[in-house]
């Protein structure tokens, strides 16, 4: 059985041309005019993309209590839904856990899912076990290592864990991920607003200032830098980060920044709404910032500073948040935008004209591919690429409804907005998942995507020269010389 996509333009990050595309089995196998299959689907007036990745989902992840309430069923239902065809969630080992017994854990659950997914592996802790279990997990195919520079006492590493960790993920060959902002003052600064009597969600928005997240942001490329690794900084959203990023990389460091589309669209006024679950709804860390902060979001991605739009899809219900009536920091931290995310970037990205078609794919599919060692697999309109498609009709419109979504939560942070421009078609490796907002896919059809480890990079870059010589590596992760 094969299927042809006709009459469309296809976009790449780098083309547009008018071709038809054929599809056999999961794969593409022709690129070209006139071409012929068993079942044709109609492209006239739309564009044929890669199909998104989401580098950055929590799906049914523990967490402050509970669990996010969009599982892999719910969760790639709503990807698919959005045109995404891929997700890259975080397998995560509670302290003392190993890191294989997580995975475990993680392929339990992602089963279940309709498109194909990946993991980073989250390092909350260190030890021997970790140490060797990281081998393993690389030979698996899960080439990047989350670290959680904030939640004190929960995921948080401290800088020596930090700097061990990242050097392991350098002799490995991967690449480091963190969330960066500067767990010690947030654990601060949280308890003086609640000793004050700020207990609201507003009061979580002033914990967490651009300040703590431009510091963590510095400090993550210094220790990445000196420990010869790779950096992806998740879920960039002001200017003091995105600041630290344009300096590292005009300075040749490896270091990408992730904005979320929530980031990108919306801002810290919603923490002021007098409705306490309209505010609690849009808690999520780092939290929304103001329209400068959004201006150099949005100029990082036209100039290439920043490199992919991702979502953190980390859905709860409103009774969920509402755990935190009383005390802000008990509000699980979280929001969903799996379903939501390119048609949004297209409206406010493409439409208003600061974004091309091409730098749309790059942005939402084709650079997180390339990242995180999965193209020309994924991200890629190529003869022998997974037939993960989207038909994208730029001239369809709705308006964001929790009614009418595929999460399982009970809101949505873009509750009402008009978006122009969604999927006429999805294709999740070969098989017709979406027909203009009617779902016809299948629990299960999803699955595990190993990646490549970019190889050992950057060492030279170094100004510790005595750090970037080839050296004995211990167990510990210390040079046997010592430092
Ligand atoms: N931020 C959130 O808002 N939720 C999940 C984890 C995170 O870092
Ligand atoms: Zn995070
Ligand atoms: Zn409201
Ligand atoms: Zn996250």
């Amino acid at each position: 059985m094969s299927i042809v996509i006709k009459n469309g333009t296809v976009v790449t990050a780098d083309l547009s041309y008018k071709a038809d595309v054929l599809i056999e089995g999961d794969k593409i196998v022709a690129i070209a005019e006139g071409l012929v299959g068993d079942e044709t689907l109609d492209a006239t007036g739309c564009m044929i993309m890669p199909g998104g990745i989401d580098p950055h989902t929590h799906l049914e992840m523990p967490f402050m209590g509970t669990y996010s309430a969009d599982d892999f069923e719910s969760g790639t239902r709503a990807a698919l839904a959005g045109g995404t065809t891929m997700v890259v969630d975080f397998a995560l080992p509670s302290p003392g856990q190993g890191l294989l017994d997580a995975l475990q854990m993680w392929d339990n659950k992602s089963g279940r899912a309709h498109c194909d997914y990946s993991y980073h592996m989250a390092i909350t802790w260190w030890g021997e076990q970790v140490f060797d279990e990281m081998e393993a997990v690389v030979k698996r195919g899960i080439t990047s290592f989350k670290h959680f520079m904030a939640y004190k006492g929960a995921l948080m590493v401290n800088d020596d864990e930090l700097f061990s960790s990242f050097r392991r993920v350098g002799d490995l060959g991967g690449i480091a991920l963190v969330h960066a902002e500067n767990g010690d003052v947030v654990a601060e600064l949280s308890a003086r607003l609640l000793a004050e009597g700020n207990t609201g969600p507003e009061a979580h928005a002033y914990s967490r200032p651009p300040q703590v997240e431009g510091e963590a942001t510095n400090r993550a490329i210094m220790v990445a830098d000196m420990a010869g690794v790779p950096l992806y900084v998740v879920h960039v959203s002001c200017e003091d980060s995105h600041e630290a990023i344009r300096r590292a990389r005009q300075q040749g460091k490896r270091v990408w920044g992730e904005p979320l589309i929530q980031h990108l669209t919306l801002d810290e006024g919603e923490y002021f709404n007098t409705d306490w679950d309209h505010a609690a709804r849009r808690v999520m860390s780092p939290p929304f910032r103001n329209k400068q902060h959004q201006d150099s979001l949005w100029a990082g991605l036209q100039s290439g500073s920043l490199s992919v739009v991702a979502t953190d899809h980390c859905a709860f219900t409103t009774e969920q948040k509402r755990y935190g009536v009383g005390d802000f920091t008990k509000i699980p931290n979280g929001t969903g935008g799996l379903e939501d995310r390119m048609p949004m970037l297209w409206t406010h990205g493409v439409n208003t004209g600061r974004l091309t078609p091409n730098e749309f794919v790059a942005a939402t599919s084709t650079n997180s591919a390339k990242i995180l060692g999965m193209y020309p697999r994924k991200g890629a309109v190529l003869v022998g690429s997974d037939a993960d498609l989207v038909v994208w009709d730029p001239e369809a419109e709705k308006t964001i409804s929790s009614q009418s979504q595929q999460s399982a939560i009970d809101y949505n942070v873009f509750e009402g907005q008009t978006v122009k421009g969604l999927p006429r078609y999805t294709l999740t490796r070969g098989v017709i998942a979406v027909t203009e907002g009617k779902i016809a896919s299948q629990e299960g059809h999803g699955q595990f995507i190993p990646r490549n480890a970019r190889g050992t990079v950057n060492r030279a870059l170094s100004q510790w020269k005595d750090l970037t010589a080839p050296r004995p590596v211990t167990r510990s992760g210390i040079p046997a010389s010592g430092v």
